[in-house]
């Protein structure tokens, strides 16, 4: 039988490659995210693969991310797995510089967000003492870099969150997997930068990043390790990046 996965922050990157590579494998999905006509487009494209729910939902939003848990129709109120990848940095500079709506929207959505989401889906998987949790963490939780400040702090909670559950739920036979990519192309500095698309490629013009997919590719090795196996934790670099600084660009300059 179908394993049913939730997605957050299914509109874009590594959520929305996720989406495809399981669609394509044995799951059925429930994907959401913000912009619904992103979401509704990619559910056209992979109800042809398997059977789709898409979700309008900002995770930030405790209320409705509650109402759409509670109120998901009877055939999809079981999750097997849910994968809190929805999330964000935005702005890169010094803390005394940041601005606090910035340092709100990244702490709401990596950390309240992926709680959010947590309590309302983990409660079902503790009564049928089955599940799997995936948590797309970061390189930032591991180290920090200047002017990563706030985003590296929501990515260091994010994993004391994850440290912590997997303990709480492991008398519920819940796994709690954790990701952390190093440098993965997406929308991400679009995003960090306010939309500055110049900027944004400048990031990755010079280094062969991660795609998307790769870290999709890793999504799908957790969710196919044996019942009795957890991966824990996965630390994903594009060969080229040996730490979030340290990285080897096309021209072979380090
Ligand atoms: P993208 O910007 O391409 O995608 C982010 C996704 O998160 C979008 O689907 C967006 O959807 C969703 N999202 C953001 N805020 C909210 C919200 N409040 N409610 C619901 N959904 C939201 O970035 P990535 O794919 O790169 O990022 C995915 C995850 O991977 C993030 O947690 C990020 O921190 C992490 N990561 C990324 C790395 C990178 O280099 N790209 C490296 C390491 C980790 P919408 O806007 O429609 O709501
Ligand atoms: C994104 C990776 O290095 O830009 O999580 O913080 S980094």
């Amino acid at each position: 039988m179908k394993r049913t996965v939730w997605i957050t922050g299914a509109t874009a990157g590594i959520g929305e490659a996720t989406a495809r590579l399981l669609a394509k494998n044995e799951f059925r999905l429930i994907i959401s995210g913000r912009r619904n006509d992103r979401l509704e487009h990619l559910a056209d494209e992979l109800k042809a693969h398997t059977e789709i729910l898409s979700i309008c939902l900002d995770v930030r939003d405790r209320e409705a991310v509650f109402n759409a848990a509670e109120n998901l129709p009877e055939n999809w109120k079981n999750i097997d797995v849910l994968i809190n990848n929805a999330g964000l940095a935005v702005g890169l500079g010094p803390a005394h510089e940041g601005d606090p709506d910035d340092w709100d929207r990244m702490i709401d959505t990596n950390i309240k967000g992926v709680l959010n989401m947590l309590k309302a889906i983990t409660p079902g998987m503790i009564a049928r003492k089955k599940g799997h949790i995936i948590q797309i963490s970061s390189i930032a939780s591991k180290e920090v870099y200047p002017n990563g400040n706030v985003y590296c702090a929501t990515k260091h909670a994010l994993d004391a969150i994850t440290q912590s559950i997997r303990m709480e739920l492991l008398p519920y036979h819940i796994k709690v997997s954790s990701i952390h990519p190093g440098m993965v192309e997406t929308e991400f500095s679009l995003v960090r930068f306010k939309g500055d698309a110049e900027r944004a490629s400048n990031v990755y013009k010079p280094v062969e990043a991660l795609k998307a997919e790769d870290v999709a590719n890793t999504i799908l090795y957790c969710l196919n390790a044996p019942e009795h196996v957890s991966i824990h934790e996965l630390v994903v670099m594009p060969a080229a990046q040996a730490t979030v600084r340290l990285v080897r660009k096309k021209d072979g300059s380090i």
